[in-house]
């Protein structure tokens, strides 16, 4: 529907997607879809594991009976559905610009390469009709944002978009957590004041991205995917407008212990301080400096875990088709 004028800015977004073939089908169809994210494949991780991980998740998604559709920029084309030698293009090319909501026009009318965040995604998602999304970890509210930090004179006012877009974006984001560089408590705080459900998946704690448990309480926590996918269902039939924020705990065999997590984390940020660096550089910074210090073992985490989620997402867009 672009007719009324009311709609012109869906349809702006709408006549700027080129969705793929397959992905396209499987929409009219109504078979279930999930929607990927490709700033963790230029930007979160390292090669070749980005690339590793851009395909593993694709095939998480297809063998648990949906339709992958990662998500990126190209010539001033959103792309939905992203084909192999693109995925590489991403993973490979120098200089691939990182689109948030904030970004997203630059992107396009740069007419590069740009990998989407969490928030470019789920605008491109929701206009393309994708209710499921699956990221590893979502951006939050940075440490030091709200206050004196580490050598940082001010406080930076570093929340992440990603927060902004699942206030007013209405799709279900699965994810293991906010990333554990960030400020959890004050993250979960943010998304509660702007009517997020941030909903744990078969435990009580939120989970803390490379490890299973953060030791903080989750907000809310459902059983299973059948008990997900019917929270999800009610969400969207109610027309809240907003996203709904799903975590599920990266698997047991292959989490990066809380502490060992935490004491890396903590060096991370301070030579972050100390070198200066902030804005969208960070969240890429800090990982690569954390991947750095655990010897890899963070990356391993984080490609189980972006894996897992796809996995989740799968079933879960699985299970709402078949409640239609
Ligand atoms: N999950 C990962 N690695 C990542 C990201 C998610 O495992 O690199 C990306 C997502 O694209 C997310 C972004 O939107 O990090 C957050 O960046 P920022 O903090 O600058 O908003
Ligand atoms: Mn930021």
């Amino acid at each position: 529907m672009h007719t009324s004028a009311g709609n012109s800015a869906a349809s702006g977004l709408h006549d700027a997607l080129d969705i793929a073939p397959e992905v396209a089908a499987a929409l009219a169809a109504r078979r279930p879809v999930v929607a990927l994210e490709s700033t963790l494949i230029s930007h979160g991780l390292p090669y070749p594991q980005s690339v590793q991980v851009a395909r593993a998740a694709e095939a998480a998604v297809r063998e648990n009976g949906a339709i992958p559709a990662t998500i990126g920029i190209n010539a001033g084309r959103i792309i939905v559905g992203l084909d192999g030698a693109q995925l590489v293009t991403l993973a490979t090319t120098g200089g691939v610009m990182k689109a948030a909501r904030p970004s997203l026009s630059l992107a396009v009318a740069g007419g590069g390469w740009a990998a989407t965040t969490v928030s470019a995604t789920m605008i491109a998602a929701a206009v393309a009709g994708i209710g499921v999304f699956a990221t590893g970890g979502i951006g939050g509210v940075h440490r030091g944002a709200l206050g004196i930090h580490g050598s940082s004179a001010r406080p930076t006012l570093d929340i992440s978009s990603d927060l902004e877009e699942l206030a007013r974006t209405p799709v279900a984001v699965v994810c293991a957590g906010p990333k554990a560089i960030l400020d959890v408590p004050a993250t979960l705080e943010y998304l509660e004041t702007r009517g997020v459900p941030v909903v744990a998946v078969g435990t009580d704690e939120i989970p803390g991205f490379w490890s299973q448990k953060s030791g903080i309480p989750a907000p809310a926590s459902v059983q299973d995917v059948a008990a997900a996918a019917r929270l999800v269902a009610t969400h969207t039939a109610l027309g809240l407008g907003s996203g709904l924020l799903l975590c599920v705990p990266v698997p047991a065999a292959d989490e990066y212990p809380l502490a060992e997590a935490r004491a890396a984390v903590d060096r991370a940020i301070a030579d972050a301080d100390a070198a200066g660096i902030e804005g969208p550089a960070l969240t890429p910074w800090l990982l690569a400096r954390v991947a750095d210090m655990t010897g890899g073992a963070s990356v391993r985490a984080n490609v189980a875990l972006i894996v897992n989620n796809a996995r989740f997402a799968g079933q879960l867009a699985a299970a709402l088709a078949g409640m239609k």
